[in-house]
């Protein structure tokens, strides 16, 4: 699982600061950890009282973290007073990890998150060691030196910051005014454009945490900054859609609603319930290889191992059942995922694979069934391919695909030295999948 570190302000209310971090990185299934810079006592309507945490005990915690946990991503959020930033800076300083930093300098109310004081320390110390720079239009302002009324005034301000030594910098169009909500990506001195459908959120709380949370979970799981980009504004935005009313005042966007509702989340659902569906059929354990059974269903247009969910540590036949040997997770599956995406390649509506026992009379019992059947030759597989990783299956299923030119709805090999015969069914989800498994359960258990 990846790991991300957010340091930052606790908003006991829940919709800014460290806690609209945590959720965000768990909506989006990165584990969490955090560093708390200031305390403050503060709700939907107002901040009351703002107090640091003493710089050595926030070294003392980003110590405890990063000398623990090995975090693919940092972000930076409220660091207030110039003593705190000096204490996060030099903690960070010799730190190789991505590091996102989300100016932090006027509450939405008015208060002063950044005091005057430290500004100049902020753009010192802070700014150059960040990987991505994520402030809205009024911070970019303020840190570039200029007014901001066109997107022309906002490629002029993003090129500023970059100057101060931020790698990339996102200039969040949340407060700008146009039909679109266009957050500006300066990239390698390439600018890169996100635009949505204007939703105002003016009287709403969080949007900005949410953003660049989204966008140090996406890093800290591998993804580049472009993708990093649209992936945590397409976040961002359903949060704004969800937006929900806790308290008498601002409206708290809810990054909680899209773990429920993502595709991610419905296909891990979908293999779980069909994972249970396996366990709870007597006799199955016959249609179980040696090598065991996997279950996997891809994201709709997958395009890698990380796409397609599959159940960690097999499918185990135990006497004539199965059992699961652990969850499920993107990335589990290294043996039958290579196939679905290789499916997908010709048809991105078949999303789920899993792979049975090899039997001449399953093979039957497949074609009886009225199931498209091919087949490829281990043994005649290229050198080049052999030797790696992951390249076997995908070589494989185009060699069945092209066999009888259709994609086929089950494929088998009979084998090579050393490498078991195995059958793979395919089907648009695991519900199809399995009706085709059970369809052929039924068939071969009275054999
Ligand atoms: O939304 C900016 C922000 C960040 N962090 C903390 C905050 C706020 C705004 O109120 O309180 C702790």
């Amino acid at each position: 699982m990846a790991k991300a570190l957010s340091i930052a302000g606790s908003d006991p209310s829940s919709g800014a600061g460290i806690q609209a971090d945590l959720k965000t990185f768990s909506a989006l299934g990165v584990y969490g950890t955090s560093v708390i810079t200031v305390v403050t006592a503060q709700n939907t309507r107002q901040i009351t009282k703002v107090s640091e945490v003493k710089p050595d005990i926030i070294k003392a915690q980003i110590k405890a973290v990063l000398s623990d946990i090995s975090v693919d991503a940092i972000k930076v959020g409220m660091v207030y007073s110039k003593s705190i930033v000096a204490c996060v800076s030099s903690a960070l300083r010799n730190v190789k990890v991505p590091i996102i930093l989300d100016p932090i300098f006027k509450a939405s109310t008015g208060a002063i998150l950044l005091k005057n004081d430290a500004f100049s320390s902020f753009i010192k110390r802070l700014v150059p060691l960040a990987s991505v720079i994520t402030p809205n239009v009024m911070e970019a302002e303020r840190l570039a030196g200029i007014r901001i009324k066109s997107i022309g005034d906002e490629k002029l301000a993003a090129k500023n910051i970059a100057n101060l030594g931020a790698k990339n910098v996102i200039i969040k169009g949340g407060h700008m005014q146009g039909r679109y909500s266009i957050d500006l990506l300066h990239h390698d001195g390439i600018f890169r454009e996100f635009k949505s459908a204007r939703v105002s959120a003016l009287d709403m709380h969080g949007a900005g945490c949410t953003f660049s949370a989204a966008l140090t979970a996406e890093i800290a799981k591998g993804k580049n900054v472009i993708d990093a980009t649209r992936k945590a504004n397409e976040f961002v935005n359903l949060a704004i859609k969800k937006v929900q009313r806790v308290g008498k005042g601002l409206r708290i966007v809810n990054p909680d609603y899209y773990m429920k509702n993502s595709d991610m989340q419905k296909v891990i659902n979908a293999v779980a319930k069909a994972v249970t569906k396996l366990e709870d059929t007597d006799g199955l354990g016959i249609l179980i290889p040696e090598s065991q059974s996997n279950l996997v269903f891809a994201l709709p247009g997958a395009e890698s191992l990380n796409d397609v969910a599959g159940v960690k540590g097999r499918i185990v036949r135990i006497d004539n059942d199965v059992k699961t040997a652990s969850n499920v997770d993107f990335g589990a599956s290294k043996h039958v995922a290579p196939a679905i995406l290789a499916i997908m390649q010709n048809d991105k509506s078949i999303r789920s694979a899993m792979n049975i026992r090899y039997d001449e009379k399953i093979v039957s019992i497949c074609r009886d069934l009225g199931l498209k059947v091919s087949s490829y030759d281990r043994r005649t597989e290229p050198q080049e391919i052999k030797t790696k990783d992951g390249m076997s299956v995908k070589w494989g299923i185009e060699q069945a695909t092209a066999k009888i030119n259709a994609v086929p709805d089950v494929v088998y090999h009979l084998g090579d030295w050393g490498k078991e015969p195995m059958i793979l069914v395919f089907g648009k989800n695991p519900t199809e999948v399995l009706k085709r498994v059970f369809a052929i359960l039924g068939k071969y258990s009275k054999m």
